[in-house]
């Protein structure tokens, strides 16, 4: 008979111990062990090592599985004593490590919440105002003189077809005045508009003149196959007009665009009418505005005649009116075409046309409180 003797064991409680001491041994074993991983736990950097630490101790290698194992050895009264024991002590190891993998895991969150914060004392990063292109301020300037005179604005497509660019313009193929307004082709048939005209015979076509007359500009942008230098561009704008009804004259195309003239240039400006050709107007006119840097003495920016040249015009050719269905013996009207860069550049003292299509803030921002 082993001689056997109570002794007390933690929470468990008293325990047997007897000759050979085993179940001393391994309390101790057990008691330690709780000791250094509990103190590992607690010094735990990160979670890796977190994790280490339990595989380590708790794993299938660990000591704890070891001690479990050599309950093998001790007789079946003894047995759920020190399994209760080493249960215990894992319990707790479990325990511990689950609060500090909370605890660093809400270590590493606050960590990023640091490095993601804002200062929200640091001055914020100027967003640069852009200012409105020069182009697009004269454009809107221009359409605003129309619209007070009851005219409605139309947009007219970029990608245009020969018919309406050229033949309904009464430019038939084979026209000499085709050269002047040669361009870039898609197919023989499609191209990119030249001039913003075709936007009348659109227009033309589609009103209903038993319910009045029609009033209408279009501005847009246009290409032709010009080469660049300081006063001329492949790609530049145009705003079209177009006035038709019954009783219409030069009259009307002279009081209206001196009208619009000098709202642009200022009312002391004087305007001429010269005789010149378009296929598609009969007459046709160039309208000059009186220079307003010399009043008309002569200098270098009307090369010394007094005259500045800004807009063609005339009065619709019966062709025409004819091809787009209206009836020349009770119709009749007038357009006129201008160049928004010729405009802009003579109001602003703007020697070079690129300076319009640069994209240089230097360019643009003088033109900032217009
Ligand atoms: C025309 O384009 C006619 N469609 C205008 C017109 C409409 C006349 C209706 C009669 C009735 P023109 O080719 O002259 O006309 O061009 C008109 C304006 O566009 C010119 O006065 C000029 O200011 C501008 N322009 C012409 N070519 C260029 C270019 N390569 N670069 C910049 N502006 C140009």
């Amino acid at each position: 008979m082993v001689p056997r003797v109570y002794v007390p064991w933690g929470n468990v409680g008293y325990v047997f111990l007897y000759k050979g001491g085993i179940i001393m041994s391994l309390r101790k074993e057990l008691e330690d062990l709780k000791l250094k991983v509990s103190q590992q736990i607690e010094q735990a950097k990160t979670l890796k090592e977190l994790d280490d630490i339990r595989v380590d101790t708790l794993g299938k290698k660990g000591p704890i599985t070891k001690v479990l194992r050599g309950m093998k050895d001790l007789s079946a009264d003894e047995r759920p004593i020190v399994g209760a024991s080493a249960n215990e002590i894992r319990d707790a190891l479990i325990t511990q490590i689950k609060e500090k993998k909370h605890e660093l895991e809400m270590q590493a969150l606050n960590d990023a919440l640091a490095q993601e914060s804002i200062d929200v004392t640091l001055p914020s990063r100027r967003v640069k105002r852009g200012v409105r292109h020069i182009l697009s301020q004269t454009q809107e300037e221009i359409e605003d003189i129309f619209l007070s005179m009851g005219y409605k604005i139309v947009e007219g497509f970029e990608v245009e077809s020969d018919h309406y660019n050229f033949e309904r313009m009464n430019l038939p193929k084979g026209h000499p005045a085709r050269d002047m307004q040669d361009t870039f082709y898609i197919s023989e048939e499609i191209l990119l508009r030249t001039h913003t005209s075709p936007v009348q015979a659109r227009v033309m076509e589609e009103h209903d003149f038993s319910k009045g007359g029609l009033r209408m500009i279009s501005p847009g942008c246009v290409f032709r196959r010009d080469t660049d230098d300081a006063t001329h561009s492949h790609q530049f704008h145009q705003i079209e007009g177009l006035v038709i009804d019954k009783g219409i004259t030069m009259g009307d195309l002279k009081g209206t665009l001196e009208f619009v003239i000098k709202k642009i240039f200022g009312d002391e400006r004087q305007i001429r009418l010269r005789p010149s050709f378009f296929p598609f107007t009969e007459p046709s006119v160039e309208i000059d505005v009186s220079c307003f840097k010399c009043e008309g003495k002569g200098c270098n920016v009307c090369k010394y005649t007094g005259w500045i040249e800004i807009l063609g015009a005339g009065m619709v050719h019966p062709k025409v009116l004819k091809m787009s269905q209206i009836d020349p013996e009770v119709y009749a009207g007038f357009a006129f075409g201008l160049g928004q860069e010729r405009i802009a550049m003579l109001r602003f003292g703007i020697n070079d046309i690129r300076g319009f299509y640069t994209n240089d803030m230097r360019f643009s921002e003088q033109f900032a409180r217009l």
